[in-house]
């Protein structure tokens, strides 16, 4: 321990003495050792601190290093076996950063027991250093998403220790040099993601034995046969050649490969047929993806000794012949995706108690026989698709038992018979059975499914008419073309739909169609009342299968027909936890953020409530939820969206917020064109203040928002904005609320950087949030991805502009004209936000303050602006 600390501190006189205290400890220890005794210039201290100069630390990441502390307590830096006599082990984990600059890789690497680098995922636009190899202690280089450029250096085979070397996602080109081959310790190679070229030198492969990972995927220009000797590399687990570019067949040796987890050599050029006993040795195998190459012939029946296999990815190949039997009955198979292919013969019946599968798409394949009457009984497939086959029989009448089963494609085979009376379906969403000889009536059971969306039943023999019961279901689609139906379409059908789903069908009538006097057949349907619900319909067909997917599973709960979701309301609206459940929809989705999405619903009165559904909620009681409500509900002020009530079932919450016409700030910045002038914008950020202020300051208890983003901000007339969104933590639980976060990175530039270090949320992460808004209000760019060709987030955007030029022209939203004095102002607010955007959160302003600098902007005399003072 005393050499770790001692050597860091800076007091010289101290350092000399402690090193008389220590020199008999390493003069009996090796001689290679003392000669490495680092001179005073030569200090880690000083040398990491040379290194940092180098760098460009635009968003001060790297601010807590400086002489006055010991190294090993600088952020961002790992000592480890500082005890006792041992040399220390420097770990440097500088990614995610926004660093760029040059590298001083020379001084960097004269930093003792230097054994971890990462310089992932920041903005160095250089080549990779030639210097780097001289750290020749480094056990792991981490260079991923760095921007690094030009070839990779011969010189990394120098890094003799390294056991783990990732330069994945970088414009890396060349060739991979044959050199590497000398890192024989390697244990974790990734190369994916580059514009590496040329061939793959065998040695690479031969001397690299102790490989577990290796990934060379997506570097398109890579033009080579797959290595033989890849097949000898016996450690293999992990193994991602898709999207380069590979071609020819699958060597022999590859059998071999017993260690193999995942192998994916999706999207390239192969082709041939795979090694007969593929599959055999496999035993470890969870993911197997083959699909977009060119494979041909059948497929080898071994896949049925993988027994640990969970997907099956073939589709896009040429493969003949049966899927193999055994293949559909390994024990923790859930995807079979096999579309596009020719294979042929019948699908088996699985069994129903022991399968696994989740997902089967075979569309597109030359299958007979009849659909297995098992599909309906396996609990966990959500999706069946088995369109243009040559499927015969009927409909199986338990299809969609399953009470996970979301979509069904059995579209253009050859069935025949009834459409059964679907009843157990709670959670589909797609029915495609169009291009078969169905023939009877639409069952009007079909109405009473609670989540059916999309329904394509064109092209078939159907008979009758169309059930007013559809009109309970909010459809998105509902093709019923060229089927053999006569009568008198419901109402609100007709007004919804196009006139193409219904054509082909001579015998409907209704206002609009060629028929349309309805008196003379079908008199007794007159009496019927027509319910007032106008259902949209969108033909983006496209959206429906993952989209819709998404909301059936989450429709955990509903499988009781009397619905446990009863809203408590605080204001008078008419909402009932039946129409709650049934709004949540896909094309009611206004917004997706980390605590599930929200949705826009109508109420019967025309007026309009946002609904946040949260997703991962930690399980709270009833009457925690209830109580954290009660006090979020309370809240009344101009430039906070009211919260109207919520809903809780079995642990799960959703709150029902005011919603404003003019939708989100968001909404706003992100349209084609942000042209809000900017009074109007100064208003929506004095507007915002004035309400997190509230919260802040004025609210009994304090409320803190901590998901402030400008999706949470709505609009109302005259730009007059609105803060939602506020207080979930306190509904979901610290716990949820933090994992919630974690989760999803879209939103994560709102979040103030020590979220992750401190356990006590603060009202200075809310200023940090609020300081990001103000930046999108200022350059008119969206908060996440400022620019199109950047991965950075506004704040280092903007950071990283102010250091390159001393204006801030650049920064300022080209896109509104302004007067001389709003150039002042929108100056002024820069400021202020850099402030509130501070990474030291004591720099940051209080809200109040904020308030009134932000007021003192719009009063005529505005203060005098002054130039940008960005942190050190
Ligand atoms: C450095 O870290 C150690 C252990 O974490 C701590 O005891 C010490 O006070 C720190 N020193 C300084 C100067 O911050
Ligand atoms: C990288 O640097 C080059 C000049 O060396 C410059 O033209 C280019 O715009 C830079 N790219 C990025 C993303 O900064
Ligand atoms: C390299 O760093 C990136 C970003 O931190 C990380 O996702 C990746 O897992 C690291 N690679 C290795 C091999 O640890
Ligand atoms: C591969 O390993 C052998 C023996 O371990 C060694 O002699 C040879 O130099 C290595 N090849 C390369 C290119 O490092
Ligand atoms: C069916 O698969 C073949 C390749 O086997 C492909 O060329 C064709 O486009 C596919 N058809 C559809 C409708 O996807
Ligand atoms: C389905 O087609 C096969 C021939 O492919 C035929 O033998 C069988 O009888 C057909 N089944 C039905 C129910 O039509
Ligand atoms: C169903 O299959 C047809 C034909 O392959 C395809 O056009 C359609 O998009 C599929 N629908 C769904 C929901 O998968
Ligand atoms: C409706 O079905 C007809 C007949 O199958 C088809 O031509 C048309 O493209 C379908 N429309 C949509 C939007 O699916
Ligand atoms: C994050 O953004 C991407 C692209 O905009 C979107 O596809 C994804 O669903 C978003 N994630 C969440 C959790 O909203
Ligand atoms: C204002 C500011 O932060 N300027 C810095 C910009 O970057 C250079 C190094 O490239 C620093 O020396 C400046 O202090």
């Amino acid at each position: 321990m005393a050499t770790a600390a001692v050597a860091g501190a800076t007091y010289l006189p101290l350092f000399s003495a402690v090193l008389l205290l220590i020199s008999p400890l390493i003069a009996a220890s090796s001689s290679a050792r003392a000669a490495a005794l680092p001179t005073v210039a030569e200090q880690p201290q000083e040398l990491l601190l040379t290194f940092k100069a180098s760098l460009k630390d635009s968003s001060g990441a790297l601010s807590t290093w400086s002489t006055s502390t010991p190294y090993c307590n600088w952020s961002h830096v790992t000592c480890t076996g500082a005890g006792a006599g041992d040399a220390v082990s420097v770990a440097l984990s500088l990614q995610g950063l926004g660093l760029s600059g040059d590298i001083s890789a020379a001084s960097l690497c004269r930093v003792p027991g230097l054994v971890a680098l990462s310089l992932a995922s920041n903005g160095f636009n250089q080549t990779v250093p030639l210097q780097l190899s001289r750290c020749t202690s480094l056990v792991s280089l981490n260079l991923s998403s760095g921007a690094f450029w030009g070839p990779l250096p011969d010189q990394l085979a120098m890094l003799t220790s390294l056991t783990s070397l990732d330069l994945s996602g970088n414009d890396i080109e060349g060739q991979v040099p044959p050199g590497l081959a000398t890192l024989q310790g390697l244990q974790v190679l990734n190369l994916g993601g580059n514009r590496l070229s040329g061939v793959l030198h065998p040695a690479l492969f031969r001397n690299l034995t102790r490989l577990h990972f290796l990934d060379l995927s997506k570097n398109q220009f890579l033009e080579s046969e797959l290595p033989p000797e890849l097949g000898e590399m016996g450690s293999l687990r992990w193994l991602f050649l898709q999207g380069s570019g590979f071609s020819g067949a699958i060597p022999q040796t590859f059998l071999q490969l017993e260690q193999l987890e995942v192998l994916d050599l999706s999207m390239n050029s192969l082709t041939g047929a795979l090694p007969i006993g593929f599959g055999l040795k496999f035993q470890k195998l969870l993911a197997l993806d083959l699909s977009q190459n060119g494979f041909s012939g059948p497929f080898p029946k071994e896949i049925d000794k993988c027994v640990m296999l969970q997907r099956f990815q073939v589709q896009g190949n040429e493969f003949t012949g049966d899927l193999p039997a055994g293949l559909w009955s390994l024990p923790d198979l859930r995807v079979i995706r096999a579309e596009n292919n020719l294979f042929s013969g019948r699908l088996p019946e699985l069994s129903t108690v022991l399968s696994r599968l989740e997902q089967v798409q075979v569309d597109n394949n030359s299958f007979s026989g009849g659909i297995p009457q098992s599909i309906g009984l396996i609990r966990t497939m959500y999706r069946f698709s088995a369109s243009l086959n040559q499927l015969n029989g009927s409909l199986p009448d338990n299809l969609c038992d399953s009470p996970a089963m979301g979509i069904i494609n059995v579209s253009h085979n050859s069935l025949s018979g009834p459409i059964p009376e679907f009843k157990n379906c709670k959670r589909l969403v797609s029915l495609y059975l169009s291009g078969n000889g169905l023939t009877g009536p639409i069952p009007a059971s079909l109405g009473g499914l609670p989540v059916l969306t999309y329904i394509d039943v064109s092209s078939n023999g159907l008979t009758g008419g169309i059930p007013v019961e559809l009109q309970n279901l909010k459809l998105a689609l509902l093709n019923v073309s060229y089927n053999k139906l006569a009568g008198r379409v419901p109402l609100s059908l007709i007004s919804g739909l196009p006139a193409v789903f219904l054509e082909g069908n001579p015998g409907l009538c209704g206002p609009g169609l060629p028929n349309d006097d309805c008196d003379a057949p079908l008199r007794k349907r007159q009496g019927l009342a027509l319910a007032a619900t106008v259902a949209s319909f969108v033909t983006g067909v496209m959206l429906l299968a993952l989209g819709a997917f998404a909301v059936c599973r989450r429709l955990h709960g509903s499988s009781s027909s009397s619905s446990p979701w009863k809203p408590v309301l605080f204001y008078p609206i008419k909402l009932t936890g039946e129409e709650l459940l049934a709004s949540f929809h896909d094309k009611n989705v206004i917004g997706r953020g980390a605590f599930g999405r929200v949705y826009l619903i109508e109420l019967q009165d025309g007026q309009n409530v946002a609904v946040k559904r949260m997703v991962s909620s930690g399980k709270p009681a009833f009457r925690a939820v209830n109580n954290v409500m009660k006090v979020l509900a309370k809240i009344r002020h101009r430039n906070i969206a009211k919260v109207l009530g919520f809903c809780y079932s079995e642990g799960e919450v959703s709150i029902i917020y005011e919603y404003m016409q003019m939708g989100s700030l968001q909404d706003l910045i992100c349209a084609p064109k942000f042209t809000v002038r900017w009074n109007d914008r100064l208003r929506i950020a004095i507007g915002v203040a004035q309400g997190l202020a509230y919260l802040h300051h004025d609210c009994i208890p304090r409320v803190l928002h901590r998901d402030l983003k400008s999706s949470n901000v709505l609009l109302a007339d005259g730009f007059e904005p609105r803060i939602t969104g506020f207080g979930i933590d306190g509904v979901i639980g610290e716990k949820a609320y933090r994992s919630s976060l974690a989760s999803d990175l879209n939103y994560s530039c709102y979040i103030a950087p020590e979220l992750s270090c401190t356990k006590k949320p603060t009202h200075l992460m809310d200023v940090y949030s609020f300081g990001v808004i103000l930046l999108e209000l200022i350059t008119g760019k969206p908060a996440e991805q400022p620019a199109l060709d950047d991965s950075v987030d506004i704040v280092r955007w903007v950071r990283r502009r102010i250091n390159v030029t001393d204006g801030t022209a650049q920064i300022l939203d080209p896109g509104i004209s302004r007067t001389a004095e709003q150039g002042m102002q929108m100056q002024a607010t820069l400021e202020l936000a850099l402030r509130c955007t501070s990474v030291m959160p004591d720099q940051r302003p209080a809200m109040d303050e904020v308030v009134r600098s932000l007021q003192l902007l719009r009063s005529p005399q505005g203060p005098p602006s002054t130039g940008i003072a960005p942190e050190p």
